[in-house]
């Protein structure tokens, strides 16, 4: 029969345009397309929807399209070679549906947020990864850790603060903050990638560093510091009856004077390498795995997820996050989990794809 034709939807409108760029590169590159037939989609800063193969076909009439530059398209598509044909931005891509399953390849705000995952549903598509709740719960960290403390899964202590609170209720917020004890790491509670994040050990830092991370977001998270190892595991639905299965865990080592994972620790290369498995005691790896598929259950997460924890020095394991939409090149974390759990990045893609196009469309 005809291949399914999968669109690769990467970019947005926001500030990390160059990762999913550099994820939806990786993800071009390894999708058999002898089995699938590719159609990459390109999301322009300015929100135009752009198809990126130069393939007519798939865009709908609009009359005069004028082409635009994307910031980002050094980055060769294997499929490109083609015009950029572009929308104006806000129209809403019909052409969707005509394809059997789109993959999203996208950062914050519109992306891992349930938005376009909303946009898919709304329109009838089946697309890889979680759904609009599951995405939405893991992009807000607040409301990630209330689910997570909910299953009875151990989160760190944390104060959240909400735009008013920080208004008309600083010296109450203050007070509860201190009571973590210091330091404290001050996050915005729906910004992605550790952007406006920093740490404060006095009262000033604090005050500074709600404010920085109020620049990302009105809703602030203050975390109390964990000592510990930071082991990584990434949860993948099986093919068939969709059980999740956890991978092996990994542990993240930063180098250099990177004080915490920051954003250049992250995509800046040489800041981190990965041990996988991580050299930690059996016991704890079965218990650290058993929790990141529940963690994935919490949250009702689909396709693929990466779970983060810490490990103490006094044996404890503490769930920092789950990240529903985690870096996708082939190097990153949870690839490279699944990779010394025995699924190349090639079989990872394909699996993830095989999954979206069994699921059914709408509730599940
Ligand atoms: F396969 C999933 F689960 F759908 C999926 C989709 C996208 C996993 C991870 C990502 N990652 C991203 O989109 C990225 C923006 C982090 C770029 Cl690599």
């Amino acid at each position: 029969g005809p291949r399914p034709r999968v669109a690769v939807v990467f970019g947005g409108r926001n500030s990390e345009h160059a990762v999913s760029i550099m994820g939806a590169g990786s993800v071009l590159e390894v999708i058999d397309r002898s089995k699938y037939e590719v159609v990459p989609i390109g999301i322009a800063q300015d929100g135009r929807w752009v198809l990126a193969s130069g393939d007519q076909r798939y865009v709908i009439e609009g009359g005069e399209l004028p082409s635009v530059e994307v910031r980002g398209t050094e980055l060769a598509l294997p499929a490109g070679g083609g015009p950029l044909v572009t929308y104006e931005a806000g129209r809403v891509p019909v052409e969707l549906g005509q394809v059997d399953v789109v993959f999203p390849v996208m950062h914050g705000p519109f992306a891992e947020d349930g938005t376009i995952q909303g946009l898919l549903e709304m329109a009838g598509v089946r697309y890889v990864g979680s759904g609009v709740l599951a995405s939405a719960v893991g992009m807000d960290k607040a409301y990630m850790k209330m689910v997570l403390a909910a299953s009875g899964l151990p989160v760190g202590r944390h104060v959240v603060i909400r735009d008013r609170d920080w208004r008309v209720d600083r010296d109450r917020v203050l007070k509860e903050v201190q009571e973590l004890g210091w330091p404290v790491f001050v996050k915005p509670a729906r910004a992605g990638s550790s952007q406006g994040i920093s740490k404060a050990a006095t009262m000033e830092e604090l005050e500074r560093a709600i404010e920085f991370a109020r620049e990302h977001d009105p809703k602030v998270l203050v975390e109390a510091a964990i000592t510990g190892r930071e082991i990584e595991c990434a949860v993948l639905q099986s093919p068939g009856d969709g059980a999740p299965r956890a991978s092996v865990p990994g542990e993240v080592l930063v180098h250099g004077d990177h004080e915490f994972f920051d954003f250049e620790a992250k995509y800046i290369g040489g800041g981190m390498s990965l041990v996988a498995p991580a050299d930690i005691p059996e016991a704890v790896a079965e218990d650290l795995r058993a929790m990141a598929v529940r963690a994935f259950e919490a949250l009702g997460c689909e396709g693929l997820a990466r779970v983060d924890f810490f490990y103490t020095p006094d044996g404890r394991l503490i769930l920092n996050e789950i990240n529903t939409m985690p870096g996708f090149t082939a190097l990153s974390v949870a690839p490279q989990l699944w990779a010394a759990t025995g699924l190349p990045y090639a079989e990872l893609v394909d699996r993830l794809i095989q999954l979206a196009l069994e699921r059914s469309p709408g509730l599940r």
